[in-house]
């Protein structure tokens, strides 16, 4: 008799020509320049590094690993956590080799994973600093240390290289270091009752788990994220018997509980504040550890902490953080556009909060956010070239300001090189090899698919799905769906909450689908070929904040599909707060195959006052300006600041 098993995804081939071409950049250039950085074997400048690190020329990330493996003298240079940069690279590279094999690479790869075993303690310890230059301070200080937020960025490593290569030493390396922190915390006597300052570990454990199915790992991942605010003084005990006038990291201690998220247990967090990145690295770990164990108060308190995020403190572009001072949110609807951070790891971890909060309901709003995130926020960390980043993501910029206001400096109007702390460069690379990951959600017979991602998917059962588009260009997205002998399932198709008009056709028939929360479904029978093809609504819009936000008042984004427009020097007349754009006026669109790469390009109608003479007065009388019929030419917020250094602005005054 033959069994009927649902569908359980198995490849994902991306055939987008938009994430081709990033996929092809990080295997051409991201990968081959970050690993010639981390080598110190680049010739760059990291002087213009907006968190001001004092670093010198050299990252010494391998270095590190090197020195822990007694393959080198020296000692350990950068932050404490400056092994991260290696394992995600590692993970980027390991995720590359899906689409892209490369045996140069692999060779790399491989002789990392003998080094990195090498420098790995008996015990499964692995965090160079502390190895080569403070092992009597190993889990001592654990509010700055990074030890688990380090050695989870390598659980994840290990796991995407294993399940990439097989590589099972790679893999080994992880459970190891899973099985020497199960050892050292807990409750149990004789264990450390506490946590790491910078949440990750909890979401690599659960990612560790899914492969080992070793429950240990998955009950020493919620152990974590019940224990966080159990016990808000055990940062500053460790810190008073390690001796406060020795901080790992100058100044974190001064930072309130709230920041590191250790004010209170996650259940009775109305909202999560403090540091962005710790924050959605903590959501994450929330989220999937919610779905694992099926934890109602980590499942209620994912979806409040989404909620408080997308509703009152993220930007358009979906960056998040709104003062460089500790990287952190502030408070509700503050979004100020020219002192933002909006730090390019933090849009990374948001699209890993909204990967898991799909794996959590099937709602919308989720891959909405993902999107959002896929589109402006996240990729607007990397040049075109692949070869400079941004740390800090602005929506508004002007090179004189950066330069002249000390509140503006950690904004750059052109991507810098490297950066003394380069948690970002890396983070982006991994995020886009494996966006393959990010398409499709299968939660028991449905299969969700909410990215417009052109793919070939096949699945263990031998369905398969063939998405083609031209997005996000293009709205027109096509599906054949066959499922020659699994069993019948749904299959969901997210509508975009910004396309306010959608037309579905099933098998070549007008379809009148119920859009249940932001999902359409289509049930696809055993034995049968269904073709979906959706015409999504790609009229260029004028977007407004919500007015309680005071920043964005009276100004309009400009946004069409999901990407999100900016104003540039480079095609306007300086200044560019003096254009006040007419909503009334339909935006003109064409797309440009020749610039930045092939983008999209908005035209708005817009009037602006002559500017003032330099002589002039500073402050006159008001009177009725006169203003003077004018355009403004709008490009993809994530592909600014690839030509000349100048003004950028998101929001735009309006008439
Ligand atoms: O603390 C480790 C990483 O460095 C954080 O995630 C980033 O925000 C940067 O501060
Ligand atoms: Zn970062």
């Amino acid at each position: 008799m033959k069994v009927l098993t649902s569908p359980k995804l198995n490849k994902v081939e991306v055939t987008s020509d938009f994430w081709k071409r990033y996929r092809e950049l990080v295997v051409k250039e991201v990968l081959p320049y970050q690993w010639a950085v981390m080598n110190d074997e680049a010739d760059i400048s990291i002087a213009e590094d907006p968190q001001n690190n004092g670093q010198d020329k050299n990252s010494h990330a391998v270095a590190n690993l090197k020195i822990a493996a007694g393959k080198m003298e020296g000692h350990h240079y950068g932050f404490p956590f400056q092994d991260t940069d290696v394992y995600k690279w590692l993970e980027a590279a390991a995720y590359s080799f899906t689409y892209h094999p490369n045996e140069d690479l692999k060779k790399i790869t491989d002789e990392l994973i003998d080094l990195i075993a090498d420098a790995q303690d008996d015990d499964g310890y692995l965090s160079t600093y502390f190895q080569i230059d403070a092992p009597e301070r190993k889990f001592k200080r654990l509010q700055q240390s990074h030890e688990l937020y380090t050695m989870g960025h390598y659980i994840e490593a290990g796991v995407a290289y294993f399940q990439t290569t097989g590589n099972q030493k790679a893999l080994d390396i992880a459970t190891r270091m899973a099985d020497c922190i199960d050892d050292n915390f807990g409750l149990e006597d004789g264990k450390i009752a506490g946590i790491d300052g910078h949440p990750e570990i909890e979401l690599a454990l659960a990612r560790l788990y899914e492969v080992t199915d070793e429950q240990r790992y998955l009950d020493l991942a919620h152990y974590f994220l019940n224990q966080r605010g159990q016990d808000p003084d055990f940062f500053d005990r460790q810190i008073e018997k390690d001796g406060v006038d020795r901080d790992l990291i100058a100044n974190m201690q001064d930072f309130p509980k709230s920041y590191y998220q250790n004010d209170k247990p996650i259940k009775d967090q109305e909202a999560l504040t403090g540091h962005a990145v710790r924050v959605v690295y903590l959501c994450t770990g929330i989220a999937h550890v919610a779905r694992l164990t099926g934890d109602q108060d980590l499942l209620a308190a994912c979806k409040r902490f989404w909620n408080d995020i997308v509703k009152r403190r993220m930007y358009v572009t979906g960056n998040i953080g709104s003062t460089t001072t500790g990287e952190s949110f502030t408070y509700d609807y503050d979004l100020p556009n020219d002192t933002m951070y909006g730090e390019t790891c933090a849009s990374v971890g948001m699209s890993f909060f909204a990967k898991q909060m799909l794996g959590v309901e099937a709602k919308g709003e989720y891959g909405d956010v993902l999107e959002k995130e896929l589109f402006n926020g996240t990729l607007s960390g990397m040049s075109l070239d692949g070869k400079h980043f941004y740390y800090v993501n602005p929506l508004e910029a002007d090179p004189v300001a950066s330069k002249g206001n000390p509140g503006k400096s950690h904004v750059l109007t052109h991507r810098a090189d490297w950066f003394g702390c380069a948690c970002c460069p890396a983070n982006l690379a991994r995020l886009i090899t494996s966006v393959d990951r990010y398409i499709y959600t299968v939660k028991g017979d449905t299969v969700l698919s909410h990215q417009f991602i052109s793919n070939n998917a096949s699945f263990e059962n031998g369905v398969s799905v063939e998405q083609t588009n031209n997005f996000p260009w293009a709205g027109d997205i096509h599906y054949t769906i066959s499922n020659p002998e699994g069993a019948e399932f749904s299959f969901g198709i997210r509508i975009p909450g910004w396309s306010k008009s959608t037309d579905i056709k099933v098998n070549g028939q007008a379809a009148d689908l119920a859009n249940d929360n932001g999902f359409v479904y289509v049930q696809v029978a055993e034995g049968t070929t269904t073709t979906i093809d959706l015409d999504l609504d790609m009229s260029t819009k004028f977007m407004r904040s919500n007015n309680r936000n005071e920043e964005d008042y009276g100004q309009v984004a400009v946004q069409r599909g999901p990407i999100v427009y900016a104003a540039e020097q480079e095609d306007n007349e300086i200044p560019l707060w003096l254009y006040k754009v007419n909503t009334k006026e339909q935006p003109e669109y064409h797309f440009d195959e020749q610039l930045l790469d092939g983008v999209g390009v908005v035209s708005v109608v817009a009037e602006k006052p002559v500017l003032d003479d330099e002589n002039d007065d500073l402050y006159v009388e008001d009177k009725e300006e006169k203003l003077i019929p004018s355009k403004l030419t709008l490009i993809p917020y994530y592909s600014w600041a690839n030509r000349s250094d100048g003004q950028m602005r998101v929001w735009l005054n309006k008439q």
